[in-house]
């Protein structure tokens, strides 16, 4: 980077945190928004833990570095706060998969059967559900429901891999996510040539045959603490590449390898450090659920967090 880069950068930095505190506001992250929006926020995490903090934050507003389905789960847990989403456009190709009308048909074809909804949906879905899940908790969520046939969406890969592990039957939704699937097979088995002694750790999006030379899958929270705890010195790391971030930071003696460099969320890292100060300076863009949407999507949401 040179000069001006980065004292243009530093006075970047310094104006979000001005604006930061003279606003109460909180930065939240995801763990694959781009290195400098992770080191800027005052959290980063997962869905499951960005939930948590956004319904128990005092801040008055909220910024949320994610995607839009994350930061509606932040406005609808906590409807007092302004919550602002710092690119409009970044939205999720796996919920779009999903869109209410069809989910309605879907479950009118089965109404006996509960709707487990992973949280990549709108809002709108999540209000037809019975109860949401994450990557973290989603196994623990389909276990809790009673009944032993459940319809789940829409992540085909994440169903198909709970379905591995459970003795009810899931109806697949037939979504998944552009960049999990993106990582293949052969990638890995590649890399493990090169380092037979890696372990190699994948998300459940992935696809099942990525799933099938994995030695552990899990979400982000559980990659971090993976990590941290294995013995390995050398992991490769299957999900979007934004992770790596964190991997390094916290293991810093360990080697970190992607499965995949196409691995990358567009839409995660269309949030910027310009964009969150944009946010800050003008108030946008807010994102607001009708309470119509809002109660009954809550109700799903709520229901996970009391099981996970
Ligand atoms: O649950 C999430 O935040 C997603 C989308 C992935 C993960 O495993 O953290």
């Amino acid at each position: 980077m040179g000069q001006s880069t980065l004292a243009g950068s530093r006075q970047l930095r310094e104006q979000i945190h001005a604006l930061r505190t003279s606003r109460n506001a909180v930065i939240l992250s995801h763990n694959y928004q781009l290195d400098e929006v992770q080191d800027i926020a005052d959290f980063v995490g997962d869905s499951l833990e960005l939930s948590r903090r956004a319904a128990a934050t005092t801040a008055d507003v909220i910024v949320f570095c994610g995607v839009r389905f994350m930061a509606e789960i932040a406005a609808l847990l906590n409807p007092s706060r302004t919550v602002l989403l710092p690119d409009p456009l970044a939205g999720c190709p796996l919920c779009d998969m999903a869109p209410v009308e069809e989910v309605r048909r879907w479950k009118s074809e089965r109404p006996d059967l509960p709707v487990v909804s992973y949280v990549n949906t709108s809002a709108d879905v999540k209000a037809e559900s019975d109860i949401c899940c994450t990557s973290a908790n989603a196994l623990k969520v389909v276990e809790s429901v009673s009944a032993p046939e459940v319809l789940f969406l829409p992540d085909r890969n994440l169903g198909a891999w709970v379905a591995r592990h459970t003795e009810k039957k899931l109806h697949l939704w037939n979504g998944y996510c552009p960049t999990h699937q993106r990582i293949t097979a052969d990638e890995i088995r590649e890399l493990k040539s090169a380092h037979p002694e890696a372990a190699v750790m994948v998300h459940p999006e992935c696809t099942p045959e990525v799933i099938d030379v994995a030695d552990a899958v899990l979400s982000t929270s559980g990659m971090l603490r993976y990590a941290r705890e294995t013995s390995a010195q050398t992991i490769i790391v299957g999900t979007e590449v934004g992770l790596l971030h964190r991997l390094r930071q916290e293991n810093p003696a360990k080697q970190f390898l992607p499965a995949s460099p196409r691995a990358v969320c567009p839409n995660m890292k269309l949030n910027t450090l310009e964009k969150i100060l944009w946010a800050l300076e003008e108030n946008v863009h807010r994102i607001v659920i009708p309470e119509e949407i809002r109660v009954p999507a809550k109700r799903a949401i709520d229901r996970m967090l009391e099981i996970a």
